[in-house]
């Protein structure tokens, strides 16, 4: 194996990488809700990158900005300044339709608005009947979900939510966020809370089409991310080496390793995170235990194979379809618990180019490996 077909790997790593944040389309997110109520704050809390406050926003209507990133699958369209009122709730809700209605023009599925973010003060505010009218309005064109900001006092912001769950308005839910943890006057943190529970009531309710999208750009959920990735790590499986799948001599399994590499990269894509060539070889030849710090596929199917129980003992020196299903199942698997580590940021770049991983990690996937040739016995 010399350095092109290292490049290769990679390449094609890269290739099914960039394939799958294309195909992820977009999600299309309003914010709204008055002036410093914590928009920008809760953003920050729910997504992996901060958009909003970095650009200036491409003004969509008179006051309706969009935001958004290259390779980022994420759109904010941030109601600035679009302070409501008793007089101006008409006017505002008059800029939303514009919005939805040139979305609709465009005909294009991934333009289309998914849901609106309604913020109103937790601990401050009351609930006005005109922001009622609006929320009524607006979910006329897309779900709207109540977002309690700011909360300092539980009991406040809980008698708020019952009040505005008791006015039966259409709104989707409400939810009470801390984004950022407050300190009292003895110092002691009053830690964040919220912003995962809205995180995936929002996801439950967008259409199928924006799901994946959303899984890859918030960063609160650990639990999206990792469901969707094992659902990866199924269909991989089940589809590639299911019923038809043609035995193949041992000889032969680097042509799993394609397969193989298109699901690292579709799981890497949910977690959002960019991986350079190190650091992903790292990741990837402590799983499978070479001290070899290139991504050759021969090398990396050999050394998986010496590491399946049953694999010494298989007939006719062949891999079976199921085998090949079982290897792929245990390789994800492995993978989706160092991507939560690197997400969390438990695991660094430094750690794994250090070799400082490479026996915990060589032991995930021995263990991973065990755990699926039990289940198939
Ligand atoms: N500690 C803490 N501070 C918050 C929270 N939410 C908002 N704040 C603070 O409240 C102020 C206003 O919050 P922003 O997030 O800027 O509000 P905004 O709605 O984006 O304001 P505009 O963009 O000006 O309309 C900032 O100083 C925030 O730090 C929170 O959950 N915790
Ligand atoms: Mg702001």
């Amino acid at each position: 194996m010399g350095n092109k077909d290292q490049e290769n790997f990679f390449a094609e790593y890269i290739n099914k990488f960039n394939e799958e944040i294309v195909n992820m389309g977009h999600v299309n997110l309003v914010i709204a809700g008055k002036t410093g109520v914590g928009k920008s704050t809760l953003v920050n809390a729910s997504f992996r990158e901060d958009i909003a406050e970095t650009g200036v926003g491409e003004p969509v209507t008179e006051e309706i900005r969009m935001y958004s990133k290259e390779k980022y699958p994420l759109r904010i369209y941030d109601t600035m300044g679009l302070e409501l009122s008793l007089d101006r709730q008409e006017y505002a809700v008059g800029q939303i339709k514009k919005l939805c209605d040139a979305k609709k023009e465009t005909g294009n599925k991934e333009e289309m608005i998914h849901a609106m973010w309604y913020c109103v003060h937790g601990n401050c505010a009351r609930f006005e009947p005109y922001e009622e009218a609006f929320i009524n309005e607006v979910s006329k064109e897309m779900p709207v979900i109540i977002v309690l900001t700011q909360c300092i006092i539980k009991s406040i912001a809980e008698e708020l939510k019952s009040e505005i769950e008791k006015r039966n308005t259409m709104a989707s839910n409400v939810f009470i966020v801390r984004a950022k943890p407050y300190f009292d006057d003895d110092g002691k943190e009053l830690q964040a809370f919220g912003v995962v529970e809205l995180v995936e009531h929002t996801y439950a309710i967008l259409p199928q089409s924006a799901q994946k999208a959303w899984a890859n750009v918030q960063k609160a959920s650990l639990k999206i991310k990792q469901e969707r990735a094992r659902a990866v790590v199924i269909a991989t499986a089940t589809a590639s080496f299911g019923e038809g799948y043609m035995p193949l001599p041992f000889s032969d399994c680097v042509a799993l390793v394609p397969t193989q590499i298109g699901m690292i990269a579709a799981i890497t894509a949910i977690y959002g995170l960019q991986l350079s060539q190190s650091y992903l070889t790292g990741i990837v030849s402590s799983l499978v235990g070479t001290t070899a710090t290139t991504f050759a596929g021969r090398i990396l199917v050999a050394n998986i194979l010496k590491l399946i129980p049953v694999a010494g003992s298989a007939v006719g020196g062949t891999i079976s379809g199921s085998m090949a299903a079982l290897l792929t199942t245990a390789l994800g698997s492995a993978y989706i618990v160092v991507m939560n580590k690197v997400f969390s940021g438990e695991i660094t770049q430094k750690e794994l180019e250090s070799g400082a991983m490479r026996e915990e990690l060589s032991n995930l996937l021995k263990e991973k490996l065990k755990l699926e040739s039990k289940k198939n016995k």
